[in-house]
């Protein structure tokens, strides 16, 4: 675990609060495909500041996966659709690294005075007019609840629920590295005012569909060890999904258990989709799989990564893929 770094920026902090306080109309949106960090820091945003009697349009480009659906105040979220009128004063973007991570939203830009900026994701360009970026969060849900507490209001229930789920989705539960000292004490405070860890921890992280677990089971079976068992491959093929009756959503969590074993540093899932190639990358740390993924045209996080290849053949990504692959695994100390 690190040893808490990650200081907070109380003069960045004022000027939110400022913000907060100054705005009436406020557009408040996570990314595109959003996970429970960015979902959540959305909804207890939009939550907090209509509690300090702003108009509030919580946005989120797309739906979230079926685990949370329990996520409070979900129903105020507008989903894909942008407001007739657009006349906000404050743009709020949550856990978007740069601009048009949030979707198609450049009428939005154009049409406010302000926009605040808040991520753990080092960022390109800076591109609001007030930028809280924290690389040393494990989370934006974490910098929000820093945020709570800058402005001495305490998160209801329902807004802690909401924060609870992006520290612990984040960290995946407190185990990888980004888990701080911070991190901890922002879930403490969160569980203070009224998260609950084993109802939220039941349902994102031990609820699985039958049918999933069967696709698992296969997994595992067609899990290969290649280069001194350093990397793990699973493929599943359409006859995979069709077999079991199983979408390739119920992929979930797959690409993850090979990690567990000690020798593997990456770990691959190729999933042949109708009309395209899925691949899933998962490392334990000393290799940079976002930068593997990126020479496919995809992209994600150091440690998780993948990308999508329309009309490509199995076996010729299969074969490039694992090349780069086994080409950083060797660079390896
Ligand atoms: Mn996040």
């Amino acid at each position: 675990m690190k040893k808490q770094n990650n200081k907070k920026d109380n003069k960045t902090f004022k000027q939110i609060a400022a913000a907060f306080k100054k705005g009436k109309k406020f557009f408040v949106a996570g990314h595109q495909n959003p996970d429970g960090d960015s979902l959540g820091s959305t909804l207890a945003v939009a939550s907090l500041l209509k509690r300090m009697g702003k108009q509030v349009y919580a946005f989120s480009n797309d739906r979230p996966g079926d685990d949370l659906l329990f996520l409070p105040y979900l129903n105020t979220v507008h989903f894909s659709k942008l407001p007739a009128k657009i006349d906000f004063d404050t743009l709020v973007l949550l856990e978007c690294s740069d601009k048009n991570r949030g979707g198609d939203l450049g009428s939005i830009f154009s049409a406010v005075k302000t926009v605040i900026n808040i991520d753990h994701h080092i960022t390109g360009e800076p591109y609001g007019t007030i930028n809280y970026i924290n690389a040393e969060a494990s989370s934006t849900a974490e910098i929000i609840t820093q945020i709570f507490e800058y402005l001495k209001i305490k998160p209801t229930k329902e807004e802690a629920t909401c924060l609870y789920t992006g520290v612990v989705t984040d960290t995946a539960r407190f185990l990888h590295s980004n888990t701080t000292a911070e991190s901890l004490r922002a879930a403490s405070v969160l569980v203070e005012n009224g998260a609950e860890v084993s109802k939220i921890n039941t349902i994102i992280y031990n609820t699985r569909p039958y049918r999933a677990l069967k696709l698992l089971g296969r997994a595992l079976e067609k899990l290969k060890l290649l280069y001194n068992d350093k990397i793990a491959e699973i493929t599943l093929e359409k006859k995979d999904f069709k077999a079991l009756k199983v979408q390739p959503e119920h992929t979930q969590g797959i690409v993850s258990q090979p990690i567990m074993i000690p020798s593997v540093e990456v770990s691959v899932l190729f999933r042949q989709e109708d009309a395209r190639i899925a691949v899933n990358l998962r490392s334990k740390g000393k290799v940079d799989v976002s930068a593997i993924a990126a020479k496919f045209g995809g992209g994600g996080h150091a440690r998780a990564a993948g990308f999508k290849l329309k009309d490509a053949k199995l076996p010729v990504v299969k074969k490039q893929l694992l090349a780069a692959v086994k080409a950083a695994v060797s660079a390896l100390k």
